[in-house]
């Protein structure tokens, strides 16, 4: 089985990714003690790869992967977008404000984006990828699953609440999983046969 670190601190993220990677023989661990580079890029993907060059600097597996992701909502400018986990302290109290800041807004379209970069052991850049999951804010919390926004996220494509959906069910249309998908297949048709 290829063991690739998975550049997060976010056992959430690291659930998700681990479901998905069953099937492909591929296991992501996490860095072991504190993960917390810094995150001063300007867009989802250069995040990304502060985190994954971070993560190449302390861990000793051939493949570094990071995830870094958020909600834009289209009628607040894309907020809070790369600020999604930092919008607030806690989770529910960044749910909270972003409902405040809807208050009275019509447009409630949203997406969740998820750039995901694949470095090497140099730090050097293979691989990346950023995908979206579109739907809308709900007007209140509906669910119990997921993490972060799920809550008040309804999924098009599903047609319910990003926290009413099963673990199987997210891993089919999340914006984490598309771009997984686009990175296992990378790695399956590309890398392990050079
Ligand atoms: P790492 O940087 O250690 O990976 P993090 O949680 O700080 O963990 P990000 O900087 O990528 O990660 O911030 C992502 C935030 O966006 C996350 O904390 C949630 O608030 C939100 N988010 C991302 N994906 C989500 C999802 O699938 N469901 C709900 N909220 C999500």
């Amino acid at each position: 089985m290829l063991k690739i670190t998975l550049a997060t601190g976010n056992s959430h993220k690291a659930e998700e990714i681990n479901i998905i990677a069953k099937e492909y023989n591929i296991e992501f661990v996490v860095p072991e003690g504190e993960f917390n580079p810094i995150e001063d890029g300007d867009n989802f993907l250069d995040n990304a790869y502060c985190k994954a060059k971070y993560a190449s600097k302390i861990g000793n597996t051939e493949l570094y992967l990071a995830d870094d992701s958020g909600l834009c909502v289209e009628a607040l400018n894309g907020e809070p977008g790369i600020y999604s986990a930092r919008y607030a302290e806690t989770p529910k109290l960044r749910i909270k404000k972003l409902l405040s800041n809807m208050q009275n807004i019509k447009n409630r379209r949203a997406k969740f984006v998820c750039a995901m970069v694949v470095t090497d052991k140099n730090g050097s850049i293979l691989f990346k990828t950023q995908q979206e999951c579109l739907g809308y804010i709900m007007e209140e919390e509906k669910g119990e699953g997921g993490f972060g926004y799920d809550p008040i996220f309804f999924v098009d494509d599903m047609q319910k609440g990003m926290a009413e959906l099963t673990k199987e069910e997210k891993a089919q249309v999340s914006h984490r999983a598309k771009s997984l998908n686009k990175v296992l297949n990378w790695i399956k048709n590309e890398y392990n046969k050079k």
